[in-house]
């Protein structure tokens, strides 16, 4: 009986695969909407229905701007090696810059609301991010920040590299991103 399953399964899998629609191109292609920008001044992208955690932390997504996984890897890259948590191991960390995600989706505001899986939220000025270089990091260490660990996505700053910062806690290095909207 299990086996039969196993070769339904498998079946329906090859038929994903072969058919080559646009269904099977976002699952192995551009993969899942890992953030959402609300308020966005260029809405647009895959945007998701406004449900499960968006519904929950009041994320509203009626201008929104929807980034894949691919989305992010075509904007401006920048790797930070700083300590994380704070005085604790050194690890290296790459992603997109905060500020030119911010740009891509045309958020004009004076403060970003960061939200996480956890919802834990982090308000950051952005002209803050602007002058330090934060990064929306997508990788540590060469491999993909996991959702459950730190994925899918974190703030990260050059806290290591920067006298400005060398104090700063982690208060601000919300782990678990996966939306930003203007501050409340
Ligand atoms: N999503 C999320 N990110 C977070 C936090 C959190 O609770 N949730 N805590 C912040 C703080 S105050 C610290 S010290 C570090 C480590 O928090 P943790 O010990 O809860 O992982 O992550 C920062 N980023
Ligand atoms: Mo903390």
């Amino acid at each position: 009986m299990r086996l039969v399953h196993a070769a339904a399964s498998l079946l329906v899998l090859l038929a994903v695969a072969a058919c080559g629609g646009d269904d099977a191109r976002s699952l192995s292609a551009d993969g899942p909407v890992v953030l959402v920008v609300s308020e966005a001044g260029s809405p647009g992208g895959p945007v998701p229905r406004e449900e499960g955690l968006y519904a929950n932390y009041g994320v509203e997504l009626d201008n929104a701007r929807a980034f894949t996984r691919v989305d992010l890897v075509g904007l401006p890259w920048r790797q930070i090696t700083t300590d994380f948590p704070a005085g604790g191991e050194t690890r290296t960390f790459d992603g997109p810059r905060l500020a030119d995600v911010l740009d891509a989706a045309d958020l004009e505001v004076e403060a970003v609301r960061i939200v996480s899986l956890d919802g834990y939220e982090a308000q950051i000025p952005v002209d803050f991010i602007e002058t330090h270089g934060a990064i929306l990091a997508i990788r540590v260490d060469g491999a993909p920040l996991a959702t459950g660990a730190l994925g899918p996505l974190m703030v990260v700053w050059p806290r290591r590299d920067n006298g400005p910062l060398s104090d700063m806690g982690d208060e601000l290095w919300p782990w678990g991103v996966f939306a930003i909207a203007p501050a409340e």
